[in-house]
């Protein structure tokens, strides 16, 4: 949202209603201020959620200062030379209790139903199994038999134009729009914690050694969404982003025929030296992060 719709915002905000139309990016932007897009029913939940929480916070927040000023007001020294010694009153009492409890319970109530609903889907058409490595992502579709594939940072001197920096991958994960997806994800046995996190998608799961963690997604709109690893895991965190392709079925079933077309399945596994670029110190320099992985490629 650009700052220049503050007062559409504003009025937008004070009647409750979820954020006006945002440009439909699936990045951060200069000057923007709220919510990134929201490009899955959870997402629009999480927006939905969010603003009602907004309202109800402001609204606690002018009671408060109201009933302040009141008093400041009313109860003054040099109108109240004798100050009233009142004390209890039920009525009041029960009031103050009991109405703040009301409150909470409903976000109570709102959060545990939402966490529900990111949880799972019931029967998702497919699944994508996320894997967090020091520092890129691999992505694996078992029902495409799309073998794992590895999603690296394109380091800043090899960008090409429209590739974003710190952001752009070499092997972007795609998946189909309209489709309900069950996301695992998990770690390198050996490596460390991770997180994936795509805000469009209203997904920021922990990716854990030796556990499968999941969730779903059913992306609205075709297009780029892009996201960063959300868990601190190593001096490569900030190098491993996640780029999601969101393409219309077709497409992304000539993508899977194109990825499995050419593969000799009983070709044995061949080991591969990946290299990896780690952080970047201030002369442009590798510091001393980057390095190499041997990967069993089983294509
Ligand atoms: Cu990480």
């Amino acid at each position: 949202m650009k700052l220049s719709n503050l007062a559409a915002c504003a009025t937008t905000l004070a009647l409750a209603v979820p954020g006006a139309a945002l440009a439909d990016s699936g990045r951060a932007e200069n000057w923007a201020i709220g919510m990134r897009d929201a490009a899955s029913p959870v997402q629009h939940q999480l927006n939905d959620f969010h603003n009602t929480l907004l309202v109800i916070i402001t609204g606690i927040v002018l009671l408060v200062f109201v009933l302040l000023g009141l008093v400041i007001y009313k109860f003054r020294a040099s109108k109240n030379p004798t100050p009233s010694r009142t004390t209890h009153n039920t009525l009041l009492e029960v009031g103050w209790t009991a109405l703040p409890l009301i409150v909470l319970a409903f976000i109570a109530w709102e959060s545990m139903r939402l966490l529900y609903f990111m949880d799972r889907v019931e029967d998702p058409e497919m699944t994508l199994v996320v894997t967090g490595y020091q520092w890129y992502w691999g992505y694996a579709y078992p029902d495409q038999q799309v073998d794992e594939f590895l999603s690296i940072l394109i380091p800043e001197e090899e960008l090409e134009e429209g590739q974003l920096r710190l952001l752009s991958v070499d092997n972007p994960v795609v998946l189909p729009i309209d489709t309900d997806i069950e996301i695992q994800i998990t770690a390198d046995v050996n490596g460390v914690l991770h997180s994936w996190a795509v805000p469009s998608f209203g997904i920021k799961t922990d990716a854990v050694p030796l556990r499968k963690n999941h969730t779903w997604v059913r992306i609205e709109r075709e297009g780029t969404y892009y996201g960063l690893c959300s868990e601190i895991c190593g001096d490569g965190h900030a190098y491993m982003p996640i780029e999601v392709r969101a393409v219309s079925r077709e497409a992304f079933d000539d993508w899977v025929e194109q990825q499995v077309a050419g593969r000799e399945l009983d070709e044995p596994p061949v080991l591969l030296t990946r290299t990896y670029q780690g952080p970047v110190n201030a002369d442009g320099q590798l510091a001393q992060a980057s390095g190499q992985q041997d990967i069993l490629e089983t294509r």
